[in-house]
C-alpha cells in the first residue's frame, strides 16, 4: 500500500516539473493584480479571506447536510465603534465547489451586501437613539446601518447568470454592547439564520474561531511546545462570517448522496474568493465608486497555505488565481514540494535552541516533498492511511489545485463525540481535517506536524519532535456552537477585553484581578493637550 502511495506520489511529482517546465515564469505576471497574509490583503481587510471551514454538519437532525464557512475581516477588537463591521458593498464575496477535480469551480454561492443609512445627521454610525438606542431585533429602527444580501447560485453546467436563491436577507449588527445589543444571540444572532432551499444561511459577525500563538512569527517564538501554555493571540477578536448549509446532493458531481467513501463522487474541493472592481474612483467631495468587472483579489482553500507555504513574491498574485492554474506555476509548485517553513523551525531552533529550557534538535525530509503536495494540493488517495481503509479525499486530475477537500460520504464527528480529535486525521479521526475542516481542528498543529514530517507519509520523520509540536494552544476559549454556524455569538465590545496570557493560566471565573486594573478606568483619565512651546 504505502509503496504503491511512493510510486504514485513520484509520478505526480514528475508532472508537476513538466507541467512547471512548459510555462514561463514571466506569465505569472498576468495574474498580479491588487491586495492580510499577503501585502495587499493585509491593506484591504474587507476583502481579506481568513479561514475557510467544511464538514458535514454535526447538528442533530443535520446529518444530510454539509457545512461551508468562509470567514473575513479580521482582527476586529469588538469594541471599534462608532462603525463597526459590516461587509464592504463594493465586493463579490463568493464560496465556490470543484466537484470534479480540475480545479476550476463547478457551483459558485455569490453574496453581495447593500447597506443603507436610516439617520445621517447622527454622529454615531451603525447605531444610535432614532427610537429608544437598544437594537433588540433585526428590524429595530435603531440599527441606523442596516444591510441587506442576496445570495445567488451558478451551477456550470446551467449557465453563467445562475439562480438568485434570495434578497433582502438582513446581517445583525455588530455585537456593539451589553447596552445597545442587549441579548445579542437570542434578538440578534439567532434570527439571521435564513432558511435556503432546505439548507441555511448567516451572514454577520460571530467570535473568531480561530486558535494560535501569533508568536511563531517572531522567529517560531511559541511559549510551549506542549498543548497548553500558549497565547491564543486571537482571543476575544471577532471575524465576519458567510455561512451555508447546504444538503449532500446538492454539491456532488452526480447530485445523488454518495453511496460510500469510496463513491468517485464522494469528494469536494471548497474555496472561497473575494473580489472588487477592477476601478476605484475618488471623488474630490470624497465620494467614492468602485465600478468595472470584477477582479479577484482574494482566494482560500487550506488554512494556512499562503502564510507558511507560498513565498512572500507571491502571496498577492495566489490571491488572485484560481486553483486550476497552481500547477502552471513552478514558483507555487516549488513552495508546496520544498517548503521553507520547515526549516525556518529547523533554524529558529539552531538559534534560540530552546523550548522552557529544553532543547528540541529536528531533521527535516528531503524534497521533494510528495506528503506536502497530496495534503495540501492533490488529496490523500484511498489507502494511504494504514488502518483506515475507507478514507480517501483523493479528486486530482494528477496536477496539484490547492483546495480544502471534503469526503462527504465520512460520517461527521462531532467536537467532543466518541473517537473526536483535535488533530483529525492525525488523531485518528477521520471526521476532520485534511478530510474538510471542522470549527474545532487543530491545523496549526497538524500544518507544523505535517511540515515537518511528523506523520505516517514520511515514517523516519515521524518522531518526537516532529510529531509532537504543538503551539501550546489547543482549542478556542470562547467555544463552539453545537448547531449553525457552529461559530460562537461575537465578543461584545464595551467589555474588557483579557490580555493576551498563557492557556494555562485561563480564568474559571471571569477576569482575573489584575486584568481588571489593566482595563477599566476610575471615571475618566485626564485629558492632556501637548504644549507647543519648547524649553
Ligand atoms: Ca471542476
Ligand atoms: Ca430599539
Ligand atoms: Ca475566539
Ligand atoms: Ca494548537
Amino acid at each position: 500500500m504505502k509503496r504503491f502511495l511512493y510510486e504514485k506520489s513520484l509520478k505526480m511529482t514528475r508532472i508537476f516539473f513538466v507541467a512547471a517546465l512548459c510555462l514561463s515564469l514571466s506569465g505569472l505576471n498576468t495574474f498580479a493584480s491588487s491586495h492580510a497574509e499577503a501585502p495587499l490583503t493585509s491593506m484591504d481587510r474587507y476583502a481579506d479571506n481568513t479561514d475557510v471551514y467544511a464538514f458535514r454538519s454535526s447538528e442533530t437532525g443535520r446529518e444530510g447536510f454539509v457545512t461551508i464557512l468562509a470567514n473575513f475581516i479580521p482582527l476586529q477588537d469588538p469594541a471599534g465603534g462608532p462603525q463597526f463591521y459590516r461587509f464592504d458593498d463594493t465586493v463579490m464575496y463568493e464560496i465556490k465547489i470543484d466537484n470534479t477535480g480540475d480545479g476550476v469551480q463547478d457551483i459558485t454561492y455569490q453574496f453581495q451586501f447593500t447597506t443603507s443609512i436610516l439617520n445621517s445627521n447622527t454622529v454615531l454610525g451603525m447605531n444610535t437613539v432614532n427610537i429608544d438606542g437598544q437594537i433588540t431585533s433585526l428590524t429595530d429602527l435603531d440599527y441606523n446601518m442596516p444591510q441587506t444580501y442576496s445570495v445567488r447560485r451558478i451551477d456550470s453546467t446551467t449557465g453563467a447568470a445562475g439562480q438568485v436563491l434570495a434578497t433582502g436577507l438582513r446581517t445583525p449588527p455588530s455585537n456593539i454592547g451589553p447596552r445597545t445589543t442587549p441579548n445579542y444571540e437570542t434578538n440578534l444572532g439567532q434570527p439571521a439564520v435564513y432558511p435556503l432551499g432546505t439548507g441555511r444561511v448567516f451572514c454577520g459577525q460571530r467570535d473568531e474561531g480561530f486558535f494560535l500563538d501569533l508568536g511563531v512569527f517572531d522567529a517560531i517564538g511559541y511559549r510551549s511546545i506542549a498543548p497548553t501554555g500558549g497565547v491564543d493571540t486571537l482571543r476575544s477578536f471577532n471575524v465576519n462570517t458567510i455561512g451555508i448549509e447546504v444538503p449532500i446532493q446538492s454539491l456532488t458531481r452526480t447530485g445523488a448522496v454518495p453511496t460510500g467513501p469510496t463513491d468517485p463522487n464522494a469528494v469536494i474541493g471548497v474555496f472561497s474568493t473575494a473580489s472588487r472592481g477592477s476601478m476605484r474612483v475618488i471623488q474630490s467631495n470624497g465620494a467614492r465608486s468602485q465600478t468595472g468587472t470584477f477582479v479577484q483579489v482574494s482566494r482560500l482553500g487550506s488554512p494556512l497555505i499562503n502564510e507558511v507555504v507560498i513565498p512572500l513574491g507571491l502571496k498577492d498574485a495566489f490571491n488572485s488565481i484560481s486553483p486550476s492554474v497552481d500547477g502552471t506555476i513552478p514558483r507555487v509548485v516549488t513552495a508546496i514540494t520544498d517548503p521553507e517553513f520547515p526549516k525556518i523551525i529547523q533554524f529558529a531552533l539552531g538559534v534560540y535552541g530552546t523550548f522552557n529550557g529544553t532543547y528540541v534538535g529536528i531533521n527535516l525530509p528531503p524534497a521533494p516533498r510528495t506528503d506536502i503536495a497530496a495534503i495540501f494540493a492533490t488529496g490523500i488517495p484511498a489507502g494511504a492511511v494504514p488502518g483506515l481503509p475507507t478514507y480517501t479525499t483523493f479528486l486530482s486530475d494528477g496536477v496539484p489545485h490547492e483546495m480544502l477537500r471534503l469526503n462527504t460520504a465520512i460520517a461527521p464527528v462531532a467536537i467532543g463525540a466518541t473517537g473526536y480529535s483535535r488533530l483529525g486525521l492525525l488523531g485518528n479521526d477521520i471526521g476532520g481535517f485534511p478530510n474538510g475542516r471542522r470549527v474545532g481542528d487543530d491545523v496549526v498543529d497538524i500544518e507544523v506536524r505535517a511540515l515537518l514530517g511528523g506523520t505516517p507519509f514520511t515514517p523516519a520523520f515521524n518522531v518526537s519532535p516532529n510529531n509532537a509540536f504543538n503551539d501550546g494552544v489547543s482549542t478556542n476559549f470562547e467555544g463552539f456552537l453545537t448547531r449553525f454556524p457552529y461559530l460562537q455569538t461575537p465578543n461584545a465590545g464595551n467589555t474588557p477585553r483579557p490580555a493576551n496570557f498563557p492557556a494555562t493560566q485561563l480564568p474559571t471565573g471571569g477576569i482575573p484581578a489584575e486584568e481588571e486594573g489593566k482595563t477599566y478606568f476610575n471615571g475618566f483619565p485626564e485629558l492632556k493637550v501637548e504644549s507647543n512651546s519648547k524649553k
